[in-house]
């Protein structure tokens, strides 16, 4: 019995990805760039185990056993796994093992909601890229990698680096050149947190993957958003992030967020992810900005809130305003069942 078990942290998006050129490659129609979170609330463990007695490859996802389609993610990437092994390492080493031919069973657990919006098929491919590779004993790097977790699910690829994280979209049809890099490592700018704000933990109704393709078919702004605004705002939020800049970050960071929603309004039928809580969210995060940055107050943002495919927020902050934006979360949104309006958006009787 051959076993390796790792985990990955999930990533939360400020450059979103939504829309695929390729969707069997999972090739993107814009480039994106995420941020790993390094604490261990929110990671997926994954086992794999490689053993003569197997009679085929099994997975279970949190203790219960799901189908490995033909074809499907799950498949592509434990065979793209085991063609590595074949080629870089049994190929090379005629002594090593030849764990490719054997069968596996792999086992994920996330410790946190799935598919609520925060990311879970992200960490979850990258873990279980990153176990077979320890598996295998491949040598490759974690770009190389980031080549097959995107085969899994395209933000997967974004988690297998950590701190702040690129995935370039790629121009060539083979997705050689559409894999992740890292633009700054976690010991670059540990001052910024992020803050999960959990609106709602059970299961969205659009999935991002056929919502995503909706996207593409039905709206006009995508295509502005692809060719006009997302290149140089992968430019511009790069540059703020190596030159620590939590101002121009946040501009770009929740100006990117309201524009992926806006494109899932311009999708046909639209597709709603946010809720009124998260709405009003960006209320009090705007209203915490608006006053930050008059001049008297020092004239820069102190929070940027960002949603993905779900109402939850995260709120990202340097850490000395962290403190300050739970109490006035926790001030407008106490966790019983009282919701209290605090820009009077929702009538006498709150959301209702
Ligand atoms: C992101 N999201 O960049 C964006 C922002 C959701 C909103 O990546 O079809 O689950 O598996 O490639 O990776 C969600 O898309 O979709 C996503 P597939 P995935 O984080």
């Amino acid at each position: 019995m051959f076993i390796a078990t790792t985990s990955a942290p999930v990533n939360i998006a400020c450059i979103k990805y939504w829309g695929k050129r390729d969707t069997k490659l999972i090739l993107p129609t814009n480039s994106s760039l995420s941020v790993t979170l390094d604490q261990d609330h929110l990671r997926s463990t994954t086992t794999s185990r490689a053993d003569a007695s197997f009679t085929k490859d099994r997975l279970w996802l949190n203790g219960v056993e799901e189908d490995i389609k033909p074809g499907g993610r799950m498949a592509t990437c434990i065979a793209e796994m085991k063609r590595l092994r074949k080629e870089l390492v049994e190929n090379v080493d005629t002594s090593a093992p030849t764990l490719s031919t054997l069968f596996v069973h792999i086992a994920s657990y996330n410790n946190f909601p799935t598919a609520a919006g925060l990311a879970s098929s992200a960490s979850g491919f990258a873990a279980l890229t990153a176990s077979l590779a320890a598996l295998y004993a491949l040598p490759s790097p974690p770009t190389e990698l980031s080549l097959i977790a995107r085969q899994g699910s395209g933000s997967a690829c974004r988690s297998l680096m950590g701190g702040f994280v690129a995935w370039n979209a790629g121009t060539l049809d083979s997705g050689v050149d559409s894999h992740a890099v890292q633009i700054a490592a976690e010991t670059h700018w540990p001052d910024i947190h992020a803050l999960i704000c959990v609106v709602s933990d059970t299961k969205k109704g659009t999935s991002s993957t056929s919502g995503m393709q909706r996207t593409v078919e039905t709206s006009p702004l995508l295509q502005h958003r692809i060719k006009h605004v997302v290149p140089q705002r992968m430019k511009t939020i790069s540059e703020a992030i190596l030159a620590k800049d939590f101002d121009r970050f946040a501009e770009i960071t929740m100006a990117d967020s309201n524009q992926f929603h806006a494109v899932c309004l311009d999708t046909s039928p639209p597709i709603f992810y946010m809720n009124d809580v998260s709405r009003a969210i960006i209320a009090v995060i705007e209203e915490y900005n608006r006053v930050a940055l008059l001049p008297e107050n020092g004239g820069k943002r102190k929070a940027a809130y960002t949603y993905d495919a779900g109402p939850n927020a995260v709120i990202y902050a340097p850490a000395a305003h962290i403190k300050e934006i739970i109490s006035l979360i926790a001030h407008f949104f106490p966790q019983q069942e009282t919701f209290k309006d605090p820009f009077g958006l929702f009538g006498p009787n709150g959301i209702g």
